[in-house]
């Protein structure tokens, strides 16, 4: 049999991340501390973000949040040949899907209070959310030949179509109410997450789907969205929130 697994790159990027998440959560902790509790919130959110992000980029890094996937991978013959299978292990870092669990509903949560969403948009946001996230799990770990892979992949797409139409439609609106410099940075800062947030099902796809990239290069590939995810969203959307006082929520 095949084993695809982690190598050293894969491993000092994962350690490389965990520092960055680290201190980006030391920095979004300093910078709460410095405005009063009742405006908070997005602090709160944004560093819960990244500290999340340091336990699973910890637990990854120190060889825990991962197992073993075998996949039996049919391979097609020239010739009137019949079909043969290959026995594949490949590492599955678990680890992820764990904290986008948790982390996804908060990013979602900071992008729902800038935009003022109502309530039961909100719940239909992060519904659709943990539904996208734990079918991708089931994705990851789906068989290949009886169609359970890109079924649970198909499904979790049509989640994050749940999502994004939520935010551009309802997003969009509330955040008109709120006067036209919040909105016009609801939809920067919410285009910049539309294509950070697709980069990863084309990463799966191509990684843990088709295999067509090394464990090590997955590892690099989440590790570059995940920084632009949680650190630079986080920072962006804080330093923004202190000079607009517009984007203040009353919660
Ligand atoms: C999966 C695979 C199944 C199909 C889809 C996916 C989407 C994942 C997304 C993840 C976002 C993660 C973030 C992490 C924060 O750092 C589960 C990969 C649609 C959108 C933003």
């Amino acid at each position: 049999p095949e084993f695809q697994k982690v190598h050293h790159d894969g491993k000092t990027t994962l350690w490389v991340v965990f520092v960055i998440m680290l201190v980006a959560s030391i920095i979004f902790t300093g910078m709460s501390w410095s405005i009063p509790i009742s405006k908070r919130l997005y602090h709160i959110l944004t560093t819960l973000i990244t500290i999340i992000a340091t336990i699973s980029y910890f637990a990854m890094a120190t060889g825990h949040g991962v197992t073993w996937h075998h996949i039996k991978a049919v391979e097609q013959h020239d010739h009137g040949l019949p079909d043969t299978t290959r026995d594949i292990y490949r590492q599955v870092y678990w680890a992820r899907y764990v904290d986008w669990a948790l982390t996804t509903p908060l990013l979602l949560l900071d992008l729902a209070f800038l935009a003022g969403m109502n309530g039961g948009t909100i719940l239909i946001a992060i519904v659709a959310d943990v539904t996208m996230i734990l079918t991708g799990l089931f994705a990851a770990f789906g068989s290949e030949t009886t169609g359970q892979k890109w079924g649970w992949y198909a499904i979790a797409c049509i989640a994050y179509l749940v999502i994004i139409f939520q935010l551009v439609l309802n997003g969009r609106t509330a955040s008109l109410a709120k006067g036209s410099n919040v909105s016009k940075f609801f939809i920067s800062i919410a285009a910049f997450t539309l294509i950070v947030w697709t980069a990863y099902p084309v990463i799966w796809g191509v990684a843990d789907g088709g295999r067509h990239i090394s464990v090590d290069g997955e590892i690099i590939a989440y590790a570059v969205l995940d920084i632009l995810a949680k650190p630079i969203f986080g920072i962006w959307l804080l330093v923004t929130h202190s000079r607009m006082p517009e984007t203040n929520v009353e919660l």
